[in-house]
């Protein structure tokens, strides 16, 4: 399908359409402070509306998973809410944040716990789940912390538990913490850690819509797209999607890093151009946008993009496909020109061998391929036809694994090879240059 249209205009974010309104620490996280911002507003209502009702405002919101993956929300929780067939359901929610570049789900739980634990609950409703395990990656020890007090004080407050908020609904919450794997955050690994298993994805069909923890059918959902659930379902599914563009509606939260004057993390409206991000938000790139090099627009997995494609590329799903890269985690890394393109990409690399399961020939080789060959295109020392090798190894991972990690690393190097060719011709040119004049 061809993208929607473009949106030329769009107006100021306010406060009073921002969902996540404590993103900076600037205000009580405790349950007396999120009351205070209106959070726990009504769940009661929302919950005895029941669950088709909160899976259409879902719908129409036309939110789409905040993960990377971008599937539709409404769509994926309807596959719960099936006849039963005796065995519970679960809800899992993966905070198992490790894109490198991503630190958004951080700052929820950080800032804004009970939006989270409010959005199990009503997320959990709409599936019929009566759980919800919270998978939070090893390292946020303090946004664990805050979490068990936010579900805590929830639990004592009558807000979840048996009667949940008075509804007649019975619904818990169980932190699990991971002990730090990025493949953990694919969420059949994660599935797999919960079970007490290593963290090694399956393979898919079955979807855990069908069989996911404990043999039992589970949604495994990312924390920013469960926290938005209640906001959504009080304001309604209409408003929501006002924000951004048919297919790419919402509001989101975008991290912004690298080479800026101001990095932040930022909710804004889908769809608004890259440019205008950058420069709204983050005081632009250091030396100016024409000292912009390229840009990696959504967490490692997603392909950079030179500065030609940056100049007016609206950051949404649909938009970024068009661009040949992705929203992924909506995370932007802003590379400048004083930054060595190609060390970056190779030091990528070199995490996504790190983390590979070992699984699957093409990512536990040719990723490991990949790495050997970027560290000889740093120094130069390789032929220009070696360019086309290594995207051929590229393509040849792509497609062919079990887990999108394998695609998450051939995708930066395609990126590179696709818009920055001259720039490795050139190192492979100073290298022999350097051995020639060596050699005199
Ligand atoms: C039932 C069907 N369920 C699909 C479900 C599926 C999953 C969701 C999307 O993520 C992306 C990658 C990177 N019946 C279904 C169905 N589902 N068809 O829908 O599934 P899928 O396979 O499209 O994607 P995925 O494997 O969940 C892969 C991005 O994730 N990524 C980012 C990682 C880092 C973070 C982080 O740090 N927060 O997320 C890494 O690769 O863009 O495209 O739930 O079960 N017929
Ligand atoms: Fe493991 Fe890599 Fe295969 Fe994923 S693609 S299952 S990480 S070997």
């Amino acid at each position: 399908a061809s993208a929607p249209p473009a949106k030329t205009k769009f107006g100021p974010l306010s406060d009073e359409d921002r969902i996540f309104t404590n993103l900076y620490g600037r205000h009580e996280w405790r349950l007396k402070g999120a009351l205070k911002r209106g959070d726990w507003f009504k769940t009661k209502e929302i919950l005895l509306k029941g669950s088709d009702w909160i899976i259409n405002e879902i719908k129409v919101s036309g939110l789409r998973g905040r993960g990377g993956a971008g599937f539709p929300t409404g769509m994926k929780w309807s596959f719960m809410n099936k006849p039963g067939d005796g065995r519970p359901k679960y809800l899992v929610v993966n905070a198992d944040e490790g894109e490198p570049g991503t630190c958004k789900d951080r700052e929820i739980m950080r800032h804004d716990p009970h939006k989270l634990v409010e959005g199990c609950l009503v997320a959990g409703r709409a599936m019929g789940a009566r759980a919800a395990y919270i998978y939070i990656r090893g390292e946020f020890y303090n946004e664990a912390s805050n979490m068990q007090l936010a579900i805590n004080e929830a639990y004592q407050a009558g807000l979840i538990g048996k009667n949940a908020c008075g509804s007649g609904y019975d619904f818990d919450i169980f932190m699990h913490r991971g002990a730090g794997a990025y493949i953990c955050g694919e969420e059949t690994a994660l599935i797999e850690s919960i079970e007490g298993k290593q963290g090694k994805p399956r393979l898919k069909p079955p979807f855990p819509a069908d069989i996911g923890v404990f043999g039992c059918p589970t949604t495994v959902a990312n924390v920013e797209t469960v926290a938005v659930a209640p906001a959504i379902c009080r304001r309604g599914g209409t408003w929501f999607a006002t924000f951004g563009r048919p297919r790419n509606s919402g509001t989101k939260l975008f991290n912004i890093s690298g080479h800026v004057n101001t990095p932040c993390t930022v909710e804004e409206e889908m769809s608004i151009p890259l440019k205008e991000l950058i420069e709204k938000h983050a005081g632009g790139v250091t030396g100016g946008w024409d000292n912009l090099l390229g840009i990696i627009p959504g967490g490692s997995s997603t392909p950079l993009i030179p500065k030609s494609v940056c100049d007016d590329v609206p950051m949404d799903f649909d938009g970024l496909v068009a661009a040949q890269t992705g929203l992924g985690t909506a995370a932007v890394i802003v590379m400048n020109k004083q930054t060595d393109i190609i060390k970056a990409i190779h030091r990528l690399i070199e995490f996504y061998k790190h983390e590979s399961c070992g699984q699957c020939t093409p990512c536990r080789e040719g990723v490991g391929w990949m790495n050997k060959i970027m560290a000889r295109f740093v120094k130069g020392q390789a032929k220009p036809d070696e360019i086309d090798m290594l995207w051929e190894i590229s393509k040849q991972i792509e497609g062919h694994t079990i887990c999108a990690l394998g695609d998450g690393a051939a995708w930066p190097v395609q990126g590179l090879i696709r818009h920055y060719r001259p720039i490795i011709i050139e190192r492979m040119q100073q290298y022999e240059s350097q051995v020639a004049a060596r050699k005199q």
